[in-house]
């Protein structure tokens, strides 16, 4: 009986403790959504989730996303956006709050561009035959101004290939769609008139002065606003004395072509000092240290190569053409070019009464000049430079001339047809 009893009590106790787990489950879900509740509550209380910027706007700061002061909130490193391109960017603000520990807070920025294009047409778009094709939309135009980027597109079709004249529609849209329409008068034109050259006159200059072919050339077209020109100054040798022609070509973007010719006379630089009697008197005060009794042309020859290689030192100086000029600087200045120590050298083969002839490079982006010598044997070289390489070329033959030349850089490839035959 006593049995019986426990069994019925316990039996009773039962959903007793049942209710009080169910009980206990129902507070802490109270708590927890409680928790969940205000945790959502706090975190709405500090951010919008939504914020809108109109595209071009500067670069909003993280307090504009916050309802409140909160010094610690910051972007999130994978946080990026572009207020130039419209979109919905999903951006996370790092918060951390006194209760709740650090927070990662999810917020949604819209950059909406509802601006059109502001776009100026050109007052006339000109169209030349010779350009093919079409041009591009955007050619049309002066400016667009727009936050975000646009594109140009003709409104319908339009015939660029013959001449005419209509007016062209282009509409602008943003990345939005947002769009503007301007109209272009456009002419289509096929320039068949060369351009004018105008203030072409004969010129001069002296040696060593700068030689400006085109500061009182002026060019000029119907349609062109930048004609090219050039000038074509093959046939000057600024080394030498003499009248040159040149000729002016002027060409517009269509082709065409006009040319214009004049003349530059090159005049040489002359010093006053340098007399025929002064330097004769210089050089034979030289030649009567030099030369000995009993040598022989070749010896006198040599003897004169030698003083000019010891004593005029090489100086890259405007060339100086007039033979008395350069001989009176070789031996007054012992200083000059290959021009000088080459004319020198002349003076006094001339005083020795040693046959001698200039003889020039062709000319590339530099001259040179030296002489050829008979003493009875018929021509040889006589360059009185020593060359770059150290090398004396003193009564060479013409064979050993072109080895040393082609070797070197084309120092001496002279023009055949102008010379006597050379040993
Ligand atoms: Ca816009
Ligand atoms: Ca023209």
């Amino acid at each position: 009986m006593q049995k019986a009893k426990r069994k019925q009590r316990a039996r009773q106790r039962k959903p007793a403790k049942a209710s009080k787990i169910i009980l206990i489950i129902t507070v802490c879900a109270a708590a927890i959504a409680g928790g969940f509740f205000g945790f959502y509550k706090f975190e709405s209380g500090i951010v919008y989730k939504e914020v809108y910027l109109e595209a071009g706007s500067d670069m909003p700061d993280v307090s504009e996303f916050l309802k409140r002061d909160a010094k610690d909130a910051s972007f999130s490193k994978d946080s990026t956006f572009d207020t130039q391109v419209p979109g919905d960017y999903k951006l996370t603000i790092k918060y951390k709050a006194p209760l709740f520990g650090s927070l990662s807070l999810p917020v949604t920025l819209h950059v909406t561009d509802t601006t059109a294009p502001v776009v100026e047409a050109l007052p006339e778009y000109l169209f030349f035959t010779y350009q093919e094709g079409k041009p591009e939309a955007k050619d049309l135009l002066a400016s667009v101004t727009d936050a975000t980027k646009w594109t140009a597109a003709f409104s319908g079709s339009y015939d660029f290939s013959s001449v005419g004249e209509f007016n062209a529609e282009v509409t602008v849209t943003d990345a939005a769609g947002n769009n503007a329409t301007v109209s272009v008068p456009c002419k289509v034109i096929n320039d068949t008139t060369a351009p004018t050259i105008s203030g072409v006159e004969p010129l001069a200059v002296s040696q060593g002065d700068t030689i400006s072919y085109t500061a009182n050339v002026t060019v000029t077209d119907d349609y062109d606003k930048n004609p090219t020109l050039e000038v074509d100054t093959s046939a000057v040798n600024p080394d030498k004395r003499g009248i040159y022609n040149i000729t002016y070509i002027a060409t517009d973007a269509s082709g065409n072509k006009s040319e214009a010719s004049t003349t530059i006379q090159i005049k040489s630089m002359v010093i006053a000092a340098a007399t025929e009697s002064t330097v004769n008197k210089m050089a034979d005060d030289i030649l009567s240290e030099i030369i000995t009794p009993g040598m022989s042309q070749l010896d006198e020859a040599r003897a004169v190569f030698d003083w000019v290689v010891a004593n005029i030192t090489y100086s890259e100086t405007a060339g100086i053409d007039d033979l008395l000029s350069a001989a009176y600087k070789g031996m007054y200045n012992r200083v000059g070019d290959c021009t000088v120590k080459q004319k020198t050298a002349e003076v006094m083969l001339n005083r020795l009464g040693i046959k001698n002839m200039e003889i020039e490079k062709i000319r590339d982006t530099r001259g040179h000049y030296w002489l050829l010598i008979d003493v009875g044997e018929g021509w040889y070289h006589y360059d009185p430079n020593a060359q770059l390489d150290g090398s004396l070329i003193f009564y060479w033959h013409d064979e050993d001339l072109w080895n040393y030349s082609n070797t070197h850089g084309n120092t001496h490839n002279y023009d055949k047809s102008k010379y006597p035959t050379i040993q």
